[in-house]
């Protein structure tokens, strides 16, 4: 995509404001179109010298802005099968994402290199580990896309390293987007209401290596079967660096440490903050791309010693009674329920929320260590399909009754884990909200002289 021509921005949000700041910036002109833009987000737009629209409803409005633009930078929350996008398709007027643009302006920098990391569960953490690494090795580093900062504002600033958080949505809209270092971490069904399936999300997924070549260098998970068989796809000339939890591989775990290149130990894994399955590989997957990147072994040790569990993923937020509660609001899918209590030896689960479109009966596979289960939400009915006749379950028609339901069942040695595997939306704005009222509701629960409580 080239400068100084007329581009439509669909989506103006955190991405498509930062997207058409810097395509006003380099010259070209600019349109957006929000399903959402009401008068605020017009006078937004005027601040920033664009004009904001609601997208024409008629086949004939679509075609006429389109025949305006030369090209759409759609954000990441917007769907394939939006009309907008639909129409461009039809059109003949290629659609990219943020990631794309952003790609281009560090194609161009002598100075910054981009690594990228998709997956379905794990990447804001491996995104934060590999950031950590590269910053305790002493690089200019930051963490930037779906972790906060638009990537399009990270890659323009002064950073030798900008690590990127990019989704499936991102990756499906792009056409020369190459890391010098990417990363996929794993696939579980996730984003069926967005992809058509499961094929079409892992293609998307596969996009984050497409455009490597020679010198660049994929890291990969040989543990999960679908990434391990797209390896097959990563470019000729491209390093190809996978890592394994449980077999040998260039990164691994043996004998209690975790090896690197040519069975070298950067580290025990007693020495991680926490050791669930899924922590292992995390730091795996970050050790492998941080190395990757020119980052020492040592840097490996002491960064991933120091950074412990992020919030709302399997966060202790209170004890009580002998029972431990844990925050893992940001598990939206089934697959990341099952990496959460595998970790524990006896849970009770309170699960549920806005099924994304997955199929929960596979949260059954929990069991044990899941011995009883709280169902909230508009998925409560799936969720107490899913356990149906395998252990006690009960329905809450609210966090506080689901905090109460959760303490009858709980006995002393049980962790409480809200794990969800849906999305927060039914109740709350975000899985962070839905994440900080259980644990306020949990806290204040024990603070107020809850009859089983330890103080
Ligand atoms: N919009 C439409 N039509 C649509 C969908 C959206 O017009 O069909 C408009 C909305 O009215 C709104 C704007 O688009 O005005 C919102 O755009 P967006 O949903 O793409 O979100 P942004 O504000 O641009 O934020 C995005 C990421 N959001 C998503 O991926 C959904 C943010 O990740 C990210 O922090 C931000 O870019 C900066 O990079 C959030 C997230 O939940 C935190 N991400 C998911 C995750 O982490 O699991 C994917
Ligand atoms: P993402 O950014 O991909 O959504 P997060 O790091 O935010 O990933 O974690 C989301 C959820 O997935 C949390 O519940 C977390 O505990 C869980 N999780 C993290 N890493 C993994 C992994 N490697 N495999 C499965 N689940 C994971």
């Amino acid at each position: 995509m080239t400068a100084a021509g007329r581009v439509l921005v669909v989506g103006y949000g955190l991405t498509g404001r930062a997207v058409a700041r810097y395509l006003i910036e380099r010259g070209d002109d600019v349109l957006v179109v929000d399903d959402r833009a009401d008068a605020s987000m017009i006078a937004a737009g005027r601040d920033d010298g664009v004009e904001v629209l609601v997208p024409p409803t008629t086949a004939d409005g679509l075609d006429e802005i389109l025949g305006r633009v030369g090209a759409v930078v759609t954000s990441p929350g917007v769907a394939m099968g939006h009309p907008v996008l639909v129409a461009a398709a039809a059109a003949g007027v290629p659609v990219h994402s943020e990631i794309e643009l952003a790609g281009q302006v560090c194609a161009e920098s002598v100075n910054t290199r981009l690594i990228a990391i998709t997956g379905t569960n794990g990447k804001t953490t491996v995104t934060t580990l590999v950031t950590a690494v590269l910053q305790a090795a002493g690089y200019r580093a930051v963490a930037a896309g779906n972790i906060g900062v638009p990537l399009i504002e990270a890659v323009r600033g002064d950073h030798q390293f900008v690590v990127a958080e990019v989704s499936s949505f991102q990756l499906q809209h792009t056409a020369r987007f190459r890391p010098s270092v990417s990363c996929w971490l794993n696939l579980a069904p996730d984003h069926l209401d967005w992809h058509p399936d499961m094929d079409h999300y892992a293609a998307a997924k596969a996009r984050i290596w497409a455009n490597q070549r020679l010198g660049d260098r994929a890291v990969f998970n040989l543990d999960d079967p679908v990434v391990a068989a797209r390896a097959a796809t990563i470019p000729d000339g491209v390093a190809r660096i996978g890592f394994s939890a449980s077999a040998p591989a260039l990164f691994c775990v043996r004998d209690g440490e975790l090896v690197g290149p040519g069975g070298e130990p950067f580290m025990a894994l007693a020495d991680l903050p926490r050791r669930l399955p899924h922590d292992v590989a995390n730091s795996l997957a970050a050790a492998a791309v941080a190395q990757a990147a020119g980052a020492p072994p040592e840097a490996c040790h002491s960064a991933l010693a120091a950074v412990g569990p992020l919030p709302h993923r399997v966060a202790r937020v209170a004890s009580g009674d002998g029972v431990d509660w844990y925050d893992d609001s940001k598990a939206t899918t089934p697959a990341s329920v099952l990496a959460a209590v595998a970790g524990f030896d006896s849970v009770v689960l309170i699960a549920g929320g806005r099924n994304k479109g997955l199929d929960l009966t596979g949260l059954a596979a929990g069991v044990p260590p899941i011995r009883s289960v709280v169902a909230i939400g508009e998925a409560a009915g799936e969720v107490v399909g899913a356990f149906d006749g395998l252990v006690p379950t009960v329905v809450a028609t609210s966090m506080s009754q689901a905090v109460d339901l959760a303490a009858d069942a709980a006995r002393p040695g049980d962790s409480v884990l809200l794990s969800p595997g849906c999305a927060s939306f039914d109740w709350y704005r975000s899985y962070a909200a839905r994440g900080d009222d259980f644990a306020r509701l949990v806290n204040a629960r024990i603070e107020q002289g809850d009859p089983h409580a330890d103080h």
